[in-house]
């Protein structure tokens, strides 16, 4: 204790005061002292002021947060509203900036074609120059948290620095808290850290001013990330995607996976059973929909770390306790739980929805549109154009709300389970509107390995850029994969290779349509593919062997779709979803061919499954002589 007190603290009293002061000592850690010595110097706040776990504390930020104007109180107890800085319709701060998120480079050191990255003598140098002073006049909070259940094998700690009191207040909605915990560190730097800031801020609400300085820079050498002239969440929480990046690092370099996996908690009728799966998507295309399937229960919906465990299994953590969700389509007759979860009173933030009234309204709630109200463009009436002329929607497409798991009515009962759950399968899925069926489960893990990273999305209107347009998306994790893409590869088969119990991986493909452009599947026919590939790890259904995989027989899923839709589903459909689209699927070989061929060092296994399965699908074409091939040929 001594030693850490007889480190200087270079604040001034009248920028950290004694309490606060004491706060830090008492976690006796050079680390953090340093940290916070280093960033307040480089920041210029007016006040620091540390957060522990006292519930006083939490409740200051909360305040604080209405009180300066990042959030304003709305109706109903606990709910707030916050905006994020808006320009035009294509230049704002309401979604992730891919662009100015680099990764720090070292001299001399392999970086991927897929990873934006910057020299990191040069990076760090242009981020201090735009950190030098950028909390002037400001308050910086000093935030601990754990990523993961506390007292958790899985779990790592987290500093967060942010004069953003909406960035607080929200990760302290979305994860566990841990001033206590970085006392057990005895010392030691096994922790991420975060430094965040709004940069200047402009109008009522506050919202960030120059964006065009907007950077997040993530320095894999020291486990930190800085984000400066940012308030989305995805660019400013330090323990989202930020965090992400830092996590895949140190897995990739472990024993373990961190991955953009929702985790669901899989229920079927008449056994006396429940099984866990994880799942991958894109954004936009499914996640959250997925883990809120009716009738089974949620565990997370966005970040996932798994490690094998002594059972056996795999077994997984939600890093959150929250949901920052989509709120755009939430409606009573689609969303029950997260509709109930949002309109009574609980704490709750609303992000670029239109308020009228105190009221938020979103698009697709279901409800009429207010003919005026106030959105994240000020005063709203509809009609109103941005200044380049393009029409401002009451709420923004990615527009959030965010609430803790346990607030809803079909949160999974092991969420802090410090051991995790067991991995009993994995979903990846992709927007594709002509290739994939409905569902496919893979021949062994490797080939899942394969079939994960060989996801491909179509673009959608919640991403800036045209629409429709085909990208490749390994394991729907490659805007965070900071790691070579053979590396991360080789990981991942040498983690289920190593397992007692490997899970089951599927590829869904919920976007399948006709060819008059119309969707072939309802938004519920994902339970029934959820059902069957709990079944298949349980036994419980047989399947048709193809080159690409298994996919399921007519009879199982008629009556799935009976039991859980009541819906009569018909041969026909099924020709329709699960024919092999032979001249497709060789095409998507080929693009996915060309892409992992720009990256060195991709394992073999990857080329032997892609070289295996163009060949068995040239037979099936010289055999049949047709595009597609009917599921009854397989049988
Ligand atoms: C995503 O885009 O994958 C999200 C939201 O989960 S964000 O916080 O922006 O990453
Ligand atoms: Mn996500």
């Amino acid at each position: 204790m001594d030693g850490v007190k007889n480190l200087p603290i270079d604040i001034d009293s009248d920028v950290i005061d004694q309490e606060n002061l004491d706060k830090l000592y008492a976690l006796n850690n050079e680390h953090v002292l340093k940290i916070v010595n280093e960033f307040v110097s480089y920041c210029k706040p007016s006040k620091v002021t540390v957060i522990t776990d006292s519930q006083e504390d939490i409740d200051y930020v909360r305040q604080k947060s209405i009180e300066v104007g990042e959030e304003a109180k709305l109706s109903i107890d606990g709910h707030t509203i916050h905006y994020d800085a808006f320009s035009t319709m294509s230049y704002h701060d309401q979604a992730r900036d891919k662009t100015n998120t680099r990764v720090l480079v070292p001299k001399g050191e392999y970086a991927s074609p897929w990873i934006n990255t910057i020299d990191r003598d040069e990076g760090l140098k242009e981020i201090l120059e735009i950190m030098d002073g950028c909390m002037r006049g400001n308050e910086c909070i000093v935030r601990f948290f754990c990523l993961g259940p506390t007292n958790s094998k899985f779990s790592i700690l987290a500093l967060q620095l942010t004069d953003s009191l909406y960035v607080c207040h929200s990760e302290d909605i979305l994860y566990r808290k841990a001033y206590e915990e970085f006392k057990k560190l005895n010392g030691s730097n096994n922790f991420f850290y975060f430094i965040h800031s709004a940069g200047e801020l402009t109008g009522h609400p506050p919202v960030s001013k120059n964006l065009n300085n907007r950077r997040i820079y993530v320095d894999l050498q020291e486990n930190c990330v800085l984000s400066v002239n940012n308030q989305y969440a995805g660019n400013s929480l330090g323990l989202k995607k930020l965090a992400l990046r830092l996590a895949i690092n140190q897995s990739n370099n472990e024993d373990w996976l961190a991955e953009h996996y929702f985790v669901l908690g899989v229920h079927p009728k008449g056994k006396n059973r429940m099984s866990y799966f994880c799942g991958a998507y894109p954004s936009a295309c499914g996640k959250t929909s997925t883990a809120m399937l009716p009738g089974q229960t949620v565990l997370g919906d966005d970040i996932a770390y798994l490690r094998p465990w002594d059972d056996g299994y795999a077994h997984v953590v939600n890093i959150e306790q929250g949901l920052f969700g989509i709120i755009k389509d939430v409606n009573l007759e689609d969303d029950p739980f997260i509709w109930d979860a949002i309109t009574t009173p609980r704490e709750t933030i609303f992000s670029n929805v239109l308020i009228k009234e105190g009221t938020p309204y979103w698009i697709g709630d279901g409800r009429e549109v207010p003919e005026k109200g106030a959105n994240f463009s000020g005063e709203w009436n509809n009609g109103k154009k941005d200044k380049e002329g393009r029409e401002i929607p009451h709420a923004h497409p990615n527009a959030r709300y965010t609430v803790r798991i346990e607030e809803l009515k079909n949160a999974d009962e092991n969420l802090h389970n410090p051991n995790g759950v067991p991995v009993h399968g994995i979903f990846y899925g992709g927007r594709d509107s002509d290739t994939m069926p409905p569902i496919l489960e893979s021949l062994n893990w490797e080939h899942g390995v394969f079939m994960g990273a060989s996801i491909e999305s179509e673009t959608t209107s919640a991403t800036l850029g045209a629409v429709g347009v085909r990208k490749q998306q390994p394991m729907a994790n490659l805007d965070f994969i900071v790691v070579p893409l053979g590396k991360y590869l080789e990981n991942h088969r040498k983690f289920g290779n190593s397992l007692e119990r490997c899970p089951k991986v599927f590829a869904t493909n919920y976007f399948l349509k006709n060819q008059d452009g119309k969707y072939l599947n309802g938004m519920l026919d994902k339970l029934c593919w959820v059902i069957w590939a709990e079944g298949r790890y349980h036994r419980d259904f047989e399947a048709i062997e193809t080159p690409v995989g298994y996919i399921p027989k007519y009879e199982d899923l008629k009556e799935l779709f009976n039991e859980y839709l009541e819906k009569d589903y018909t041969k026909g459909e099924y020709m329709e979803q699960f024919k092999i689209r032979v001249i497709k699927l060789l095409k998507k070989l080929e693009r996915i061919e060309t892409m992992y061929k720009k990256e060195d060092n991709v394992p073999d296994f990857f080329w032997t499954i892609l070289y295996d399965e163009r060949e068995k699908l040239l037979n099936l074409k010289e055999k049949y002589k047709k595009e597609e091939i009917s599921p009854d040929e397989f049988l």
